[in-house]
Order: structure tokens, then C-alpha cells, then sequence
């Protein structure tokens, strides 16, 4: 049974709606909308060393390597759920996770021979965080990771769940496509990878949190994470068990919030396992972008993009997503009950 679930679980996460049915996918939301920047953060240009910062970075935060970022507008908060509804109000967009699981789309992306689920399992719906009521292997995410029909951006733990009384809070169950939708609609992007780490690190490019070097332990008043023992004691030092509204905890030197915790942020590349070490040798690189390739011999199958910043699940035993080099990665057609996303505008 539970390798039963395990797989299920492996294959939603994996390749959640890969998966949508295309019958259903929605017109792209062009918009000759010209982002009012007035409201965002200045973000300047400058040269920085990209990459992993103290012994705790993962191996793909290496070799660290010198970029040049031009300057950027930045929201200085996670796109709310008000936000996102004045979207879906204005161009009746319907989200992944709102869309009935493709099997033949989603096949394509799991290993061969793969039975297909029963009907009642490709239902539309999205992956919630469930606690457990003991201390687990945190090398099986199934363990706290649930498939639950019916959630979805208007529903977050499932249909009988409501955002009315979080308007404020960020956005969530989000796929990459569902974020690229709406920055195109606002005309606005997903900021770049380098772009993201630049401006959650900056001013000081030596910071290896968002809010500097205090450590962990002492910045339950720094951001929305996980204290305590992950899955399934959280001790709440810092007042949320899931997302708090945004601007609840300071901003960062730029002026930009939550971009440590409270939701994961998707960013324009695809997760390339290689794509630091292929930098490295290039001198500064300006701009960079991984656009072309979806290379993790982890996930063969799966089209993962980056997701940076860490959400209120993360904690120093599990993914500590809250230092400013820390990568993550999702398939892109896939939404969770912790990742959201928020957006850039060129400065020139
Ligand atoms: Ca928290
Ligand atoms: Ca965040």
C-alpha cells in the first residue's frame, strides 16, 4: 500500500498535469498592458557571484560563477490572491489545477509501462500539505504531501476551503504555465534566476539570507518558515503554520518582502543540473538563462523549472529554501499548496 501510494504520489508530483487536457487550455492571456512600475522596487544593475554561499549549499549551487544582472523592476510582494482573481476576473483564465489530469499527455512523462490510475484519481486537483503525528524520513515526501481533489488557488486545502479571509495572503497551486499567464496578461515576466537571487541577496551581495546573516535560529521575526521538527511539529515562533499575508515580516534591503519564505517563487529557467558548472568558464556572463534544456538525470521525464526562496514548510532539517542561493526545482505543470511566484518588468 504505501509503495502504492508512494508511485501515485511520484507521478502526480512529478507530472502533475503535464497532463492538462488540451482541449481545455486556455487562449495564452496576451495583453498590451503596460506594468505600472510606480508600485514595484528599483532593482539596479550590478555584477555579483552567483551561487552557493556556506557549507550548507546543495551541490547544484556550485561552482559559483560571476553574472551581470541589467536593472529590473520587482513586486515587492508575492502576487496575492487579490491580485491573481482581478486577473482571473478580467480574462476567466482557469488554472492547472483546476483542469481534469490528461492520462495520454501525462504518460509521456512517467516511466514506461506505467499502469494508468483508476478515472477517479485524475480528477482535477493539487497537492496539499498534510502533517504527520510523528518524526519521519524526510526522504519520502509522500508521507506529507497529499493529492486532493478539488484544490486549487480558490480552495487551497480543498473544496470546502475558502480564500475569502486571505485576500492578502499569497497566491497558491500555481503552475508554471498559470504564473506566465499572468505576467503576461499584467506586462510583466518571471524574473530570471540570477535576477531573483540578486535582488533577494542585494544590496548585500554577501548576505546569504534575505534578511543578512542572523542565523536561523534567531530570525523567527525575519520570515514564514517551519520551526520546530518538520512534519509534524511546528513550534510557530513566527505566528503561521501556512502562508501569512504578505508584508508581515520586514522587507529586505531593496524593499522587497517574503523573499525568504511563506511561498516558493517560480522563475523563468528550466532547471538545468549542469547549468552553473557551463557558466562557470564564461568570464561575467551577462544576463544568463537556462531556456533551452530540462537536464536532471534525477527526473529524466519531468520539465522542471526553478522555483527560489522556500515557503513555510521549509526548515534547516528538510530544504533550508530560505538562503538566498538555495534552488529548487518543479515540473512546470504542477502546483503545490506552497508555491506561488512574483513578477519583473525590464528597466530599460
Ligand atoms: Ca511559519
Ligand atoms: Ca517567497
Amino acid at each position: 500500500m504505501r509503495l502504492l501510494k508512494n508511485s501515485l504520489l511520484a507521478l502526480l508530483i512529478a507530472a502533475s498535469s503535464s497532463c492538462q487536457n488540451k482541449a481545455t487550455t486556455p487562449t495564452p492571456t496576451t495583453s498590451t498592458t503596460i506594468a505600472d512600475t510606480s508600485t514595484m522596487v528599483f532593482i539596479p544593475s550590478g555584477v555579483y557571484t552567483m551561487g552557493g554561499r556556506s557549507n550548507q549549499a546543495d551541490f547544484d549551487e556550485f561552482p559559483r560563477h560571476e553574472v551581470r544582472v541589467s536593472a529590473f523592476y520587482m513586486d515587492p510582494t508575492e502576487v496575492t490572491n487579490r491580485e491573481f482573481k482581478t486577473f482571473v476576473d478580467a480574462t476567466a483564465y482557469i488554472t492547472t489545477a483546476e483542469k481534469d489530469i490528461d492520462w495520454e499527455e501525462m504518460k509521456k512523462t512517467v516511466p514506461k509501462g506505467t499502469p494508468k490510475p483508476d478515472p477517479s484519481v485524475l480528477k482535477a486537483g493539487s497537492l496539499t500539505f498534510a502533517p504527520t503525528d510523528h518524526p519521519v524520513d524526510l526522504r519520502d515526501y509522500s508521507q506529507w504531501w497529499e493529492w486532493t481533489h478539488g484544490a486549487n488557488w480558490k480552495h487551497p486545502e480543498g473544496p470546502d476551503s475558502t480564500i475569502e479571509d486571505r485576500m492578502d495572503h499569497p497566491v497558491v497551486h500555481i503552475s508554471w504555465d498559470d504564473a506566465n499567464a499572468y505576467a503576461s496578461w499584467a506586462g510583466k515576466r518571471l524574473p530570471t534566476e540570477a535576477e531573483w537571487e540578486w535582488a533577494a541577496s542585494g544590496p548585500n551581495t554577501d548576505n546569504k539570507y534575505p534578511w543578512g546573516n542572523t542565523p536561523i535560529e534567531e530570525a523567527t521575526d525575519k520570515a514564514n518558515f517551519w520551526q520546530g521538527i518538520f512534519p509534524y511539529k511546528n513550534e510557530l515562533l513566527d505566528g503561521y503554520y501556512t502562508t501569512a499575508p504578505v508584508k508581515t515580516y520586514p522587507a529586505n534591503g531593496y524593499g522587497l518582502y517574503d523573499m525568504a519564505g511563506n511561498v516558493w517563487e517560480w522563475v523563468q529557467d528550466r532547471y538545468d543540473i549542469d547549468s552553473y558548472k557551463n557558466f562557470a568558464d564564461k568570464g561575467v556572463v551577462e544576463d544568463p538563462e537556462c531556456t533551452t534544456t530540462y537536464n536532471d538525470p534525477r527526473e529524466p521525464n519531468s520539465p522542471n523549472h526553478v522555483i527560489r526562496g522556500g515557503s513555510f514548510l521549509c526548515n534547516e532539517s528538510y530544504c533550508s529554501g530560505y538562503r538566498v542561493s538555495r534552488r529548487m526545482r518543479s515540473s512546470k505543470d504542477s502546483s503545490f499548496a506552497h508555491t506561488g511566484f512574483r513578477c519583473v518588468v525590464d528597466a530599460d
